[in-house]
C-alpha cells in the first residue's frame, strides 16, 4: 500500500522549487543506534523524493559536506558555537538543526539531546522542505513542551475497535495479533513525526483475552511492537484488567491490600520487564461502567493505583489511573445525582495519597467527550498528584469520521482555560505540562482514531485531528491557524485554491456541528448505544446520568450551588461566579450549568 491517503501528511511529494545544497547527497550518522539509522532512512527517502537527489549515508564522526545527524553526548560535535548553552536549552527530546551559514561550513547539522531528539529534529525538517522553506539559515531550537504526549486504543483482540470508525485494529485480529510489522512501522513513524512517545495498545475495557496480553501467551507479540516502537522514540502500555489476579492468576480476590494479590502483581510486572525492558506501563479502568476495581473490597482508588505502582515502580513503569468513574446506574428522577460531579468528588480527596509513579487521566470535560464541555473542575485541584489530560481524536460524539469536524478549536480552548487554582494564568496547559505545580509526570493523552482502512482515519480529512493533537500537545501555542496550515500543505500540496478550500472548511466545521447537534452545551442529544446521528431523548430515561431536562418550563440541567446540584462549586472562585449565574454564563454552556428557561408570552 503507498497510496497518498496512506502517506497521510509524510506524502514527500517532488517539489521542483527546492534547491536542494550540494550537502543533501550525504547523510552522515554519528552512532550506532537503530534509531539514528531510522531518521538516516526516513530523511533518505524525504529527500530523495521530494527532490530527486539520492543522498549516500554514511557512518563516520564528522563530515564537512553532509547532513550530520548525531545526539549531544556525542563528543565529536563541531562548529558549534556555545553548544553547552544550547544543550542547556533543550530537554531529553529536544533537537538543535543549525544550517551551513550558521555553523561557517558546508553542511547542516541536527543535534538531538538524545537519538530520539534527532528523529523529531529529521521530522522538523522534512517538514520544512515540505512546506517549501529554503534550508540556507536555518537555526532552530525546539523542545517538547509536555512530558507524556501519549496516544490509547480501545483496540480489542477480536480485531474490533470500541468507537473506531477506520476499519479493523491493525495490532489484533482473531484473537491473535497481526504482527503486521509494515503497517506497524508505519503508524510509528507517523505517530514519531508528530512527536507521539507512549501508546497504549489495547482497550480500556479489558475483556477475557485481552487479560492475558500481560501473559507469556502474548507478551513475545507485544514485544514485538514494542521492539518497532521504541526505534521511533515510543513506549509501549498496556491497558489491564483490576481483576487479573483472579481472571488468570487463580487467587480468590483482587483486593489490593491482600499480600497474595501485591506478589501477584509484583511477579507479573517482572515477567513483563524481562520481555520489555522500557515497557512504559499500565492504563486502568477501573470501578467505571461495570469494571472490576477496589470499590468491590471496600478500597480506594489510591490503594488500587498504588498496589500496581509499587509493582512497577523497580523498572521504572507508572501507573496511568483514569478518573472516569461516575454512578451508571442512575435512576432518571433523581435531580441530586450528578454525574458532571463525580470525578472530583471521588479523587480530590485522595490528593497527595497516591505514590509518586502514579498519574490520573482526566478527560478534557466531566462528562464524556461531548461536542461541548467545560473544563473538568479536577484540573488544578490536585496539587500533589500527577495528572495527564485526555483527550478523544475518534469521532465518537462528532461525527463518526463521516461528518467533518475539526476538534483542534476546541482543543485549545481546554489548554488555554484558566482554572485560577493559584490565581490568574493557571491555565489547563500549564498544569498538564508539569510547570503549574512540580508533577514528576504528567502530559496529555487522547483516544485515537485510526485503524486497517488505507486512509488510516476513515476519511482523509479526518487525519487532520490526528496531526494537529500530536502538534498541539508538542507545543500548546500553536496557533490553531500554524497548525492547519502545516497539515494542509503537508497532506495536498500547495495549490492555492485546495489550502483556502480546505482550510476554511476546517475552521468552520466543529461550531457548524455543535449548532446542529448540541448547542448550548446541551449534550447527549444522540441515539444510544453507538451515538451517531441526533436523538432528543435518546439518552433522557436511562441509567447513564445524561440527562437535559426538557420540559414545557425550560432546558438544562441546573448545576448552580444556589438551588441546583451545587457542580459549579466545584470550581476555583473566579470559574464558580461565571458559571453560577445564567447572566454571566458563556452562552455556549448555558445548558451546561443553568437551567435555561423557555420564554413563553
Ligand atoms: O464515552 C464512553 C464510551 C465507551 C468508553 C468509555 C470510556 C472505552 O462510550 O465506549 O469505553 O467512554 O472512556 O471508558
Amino acid at each position: 500500500i503507498q497510496t497518498e491517503s496512506y502517506n497521510c501528511w509524510l506524502q514527500y511529494k517532488r517539489n521542483d522549487s527546492i534547491r536542494p545544497p550540494a550537502y543533501f547527497s550525504r547523510i552522515v550518522i554519528n552512532g550506532e543506534s537503530q534509531t539514528l539509522k531510522a531518521a538516516a532512512e526516513e530523511l533518505k527517502t524525504g529527500i530523495s523524493q521530494m527532490t530527486g537527489i539520492h543522498p549516500q549515508v554514511a557512518s563516520e564522526e564528522y563530515s564537512n559536506n553532509a547532513i550530520t545527524l548525531c545526539s549531544l553526548n556525542n563528543k565529536h560535535i563541531q562548529n558549534i558555537p556555545d553548544l553547552d548553552l544550547l544543550a542547556r536549552e533543550i530537554n531529553d527530546e529536544g533537537y538543535i538543526i543549525k544550517s551551513a551559514s550558521e555553523t561557517g561550513t558546508e553542511g547542516l547539522q541536527i543535534i538531538g539531546k538524545t537519538d530520539t531528539g534527532v528523529l523529531y529534529g529529521v521530522f522538523h525538517l522534512l517538514r520544512l522542505l515540505q512546506e517549501g522553506s529554503g534550508t540556507s539559515d536555518i537555526n532552530i531550537i525546539e523542545s517538547p513542551k509536555n512530558q507524556l504526549r501519549m496516544i490509547n486504543h480501545w483496540d480489542n483482540m477480536d480485531g474490533s475497535i470500541e468507537r473506531g470508525y477506520a476499519g479493523g485494529s491493525i495490532f489484533y485480529k482473531d484473537g491473535q495479533c497481526t504482527g503486521d510489522a509494515r503497517r506497524i512501522k508505519d503508524y510509528a513513524r507517523l505517530m514519531s513525526s508528530i512527536g507521539i512517545n507512549g501508546i497504549s495498545i489495547n482497550n480500556v475495557n479489558v475483556h477475557e483475552v485481552e487479560t492475558k496480553l500481560i501473559t507469556e501467551e502474548f507478551l513475545p507479540e507485544v514485544a514485538k511492537v514494542a521492539d518497532i516502537f521504541r526505534i521511533y522514540g515510543i513506549r509501549t502500555f498496556l491497558s489491564i484488567n483490576y481483576a487479573s489476579p483472579m481472571q488468570i492468576g487463580g487467587l480468590g480476590t483482587a483486593d489490593p491490600l491482600d499480600p497474595n494479590v501485591r506478589e501477584w502483581w509484583n511477579s507479573r510486572a517482572e515477567v513483563i520487564y524481562r520481555y520489555i525492558p522500557d515497557f512504559g506501563g499500565f492504563v486502568v479502568k477501573a470501578d467505571s461502567e461495570h469494571r472490576p476495581g477496589p470499590f468491590t473490597y471496600n478500597r480506594t482508588h489510591a490503594d488500587g493505583a498504588n498496589m500496581l505502582a509499587r509493582a512497577l515502580e523497580p523498572f521504572g513503569g507508572t501507573v496511568i489511573w483514569r478518573c472516569f468513574v461516575y454512578n451508571c446506574l442512575q435512576d432518571w428522577r433523581d435531580r441530586k445525582t450528578d454525574r458532571a460531579k463525580a470525578a472530583f468528588d471521588h479523587f480530590m480527596p485522595l490528593d497527595g495519597e497516591f505514590l509518586d509513579n502514579v498519574i490520573l487521566q482526566i478527560k478534557n470535560g466531566p462528562m464524556d467527550f461531548q461536542v461541548r464541555e467545560p473544563v473538568s473542575p479536577l484540573f488544578g485541584a490536585m496539587p500533589q498528584t500527577n495528572q495527564v489530560l485526555e483527550f478523544q481524536i475518534t469521532q465518537e460524539y462528532t461525527g463518526q469520521q463521516v461528518h467533518l469536524c475539526y476538534l483542534i478549536p476546541q482543543w485549545k480552548e481546554v489548554l488555554d482555560f484558566d482554572t485560577y487554582a493559584r490565581g490568574k494564568g493557571s491555565y489547563v496547559k500549564r498544569i498538564v505540562d508539569g510547570s503549574l505545580y512540580p508533577y514528576k509526570y504528567s502530559g496529555i493523552t487522547a483516544v485515537t482514531s485510526i485503524g486497517m482502512d488505507e486512509n488510516w482515519t476513515g476519511h482523509p480529512l479526518a487525519q487532520a485531528n490526528l496531526y494537529g493533537y500530536g502538534r498541539l500537545i508538542w507545543n500548546p501555542d500553536l496557533s490553531e491557524e500554524e497548525i492547519t496550515n502545516e497539515w494542509v500543505v503537508q497532506t495536498f500540496g500547495h495549490d492555492q485554491e485546495v489550502k483556502e478550500t480546505v482550510k476554511a472548511m476546517l475552521a468552520e466545521s466543529w461550531r457548524i456541528y455543535e449548532n446542529y447537534t448540541s448547542p448550548l452545551g446541551v449534550g447527549w442529544m444522540v441515539n444510544p448505544h453507538h451515538h451517531y446521528g441526533p436523538n432528543v431523548d435518546g439518552y433522557e430515561y436511562s441509567v447513564w446520568g445524561t440527562y437535559h431536562f426538557a420540559d414545557c418550563h425550560g432546558i438544562g440541567v441546573n448545576r448552580t450551588l444556589k438551588d441546583g446540584t451545587g457542580y459549579t462549586s466545584q470550581y476555583f472562585e473566579e470559574n464558580f461566579g461565571l458559571y453560577e449565574s445564567v447572566e454571566t454564563c458563556p452562552d455556549e454552556l448555558l445548558c451546561s450549568f443553568t437551567m435555561f428557561p423557555i420564554l413563553t408570552n
